[in-house]
């Protein structure tokens, strides 16, 4: 089994082999995560994905880190929330389980997450954290990821992560 581990800070400063974008369906830039990313990456970042043709809700695009210390950067499309009856659950999962896939494919063996769809797209913390550990949990194996960071922005994130974490090693 991987190492999943949580951490707090900046996702666009940590070198590893992918990190993974919070994006929307447009894949042409926002503002949290995706902002810091396009900025700290540069202009390229927005040409190459400009040939992505966009990317639906639940999936994820892969394209080089350009000028972040990360090799790749997944571009995952989380769901916006509403009130939890319209697959948000399912297309939140979908984002870990595709980007795991995507670190199969470029051969990433470390990854980084933020909490995706928990900033401008309202889905409440601790549920989406469930979520992104129990899917890591059962996709990381024959990935080749060794190594799962789920950075946090900030104190609060962090305790519900690690909280969560210390509960299944002690399960184990
Ligand atoms: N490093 C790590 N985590 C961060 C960073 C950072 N630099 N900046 C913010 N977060 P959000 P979403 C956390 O809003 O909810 C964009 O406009 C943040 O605290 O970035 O999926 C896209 O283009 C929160 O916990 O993404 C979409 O339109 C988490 O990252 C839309 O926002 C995700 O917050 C996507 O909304």
């Amino acid at each position: 089994m991987a190492e999943l581990l949580a951490t707090e800070g900046d996702i666009t400063r940590l070198t590893v082999d992918a990190i993974v974008n919070a994006a929307n369906t447009s894949l042409l830039g926002g503002g949290g995560v995706d902002g810091a990313i396009h900025r700290a990456a540069g202009p390229e970042l927005l040409a190459a994905c400009e040939q992505l043709d966009g990317c639906a809700t639940g999936d994820a695009k892969a394209t080089p880190g350009f000028r972040l210390p990360a090799r790749w950067i997944f571009h995952a499309v989380g769901p916006v929330w509403r009130g939890g009856k319209h697959n948000e659950d399912e297309l939140l999962a979908s984002c870990y389980r595709r980007c795991l896939e995507l670190a199969r494919e470029h051969r990433a063996r470390s990854i980084a997450f933020p909490a995706i769809s928990t900033g401008i797209y309202g889905f409440p913390m601790r549920r989406a954290a469930e979520i992104a550990l129990r899917t890591v949990k059962e996709h990381v194996d024959g990935s080749g990821v060794e190594r799962v960071e789920f950075v946090c922005y900030n104190e609060e994130t962090l305790a519900i992560y690690e909280q969560l974490l210390s509960a299944e090693a002690q399960r184990r």
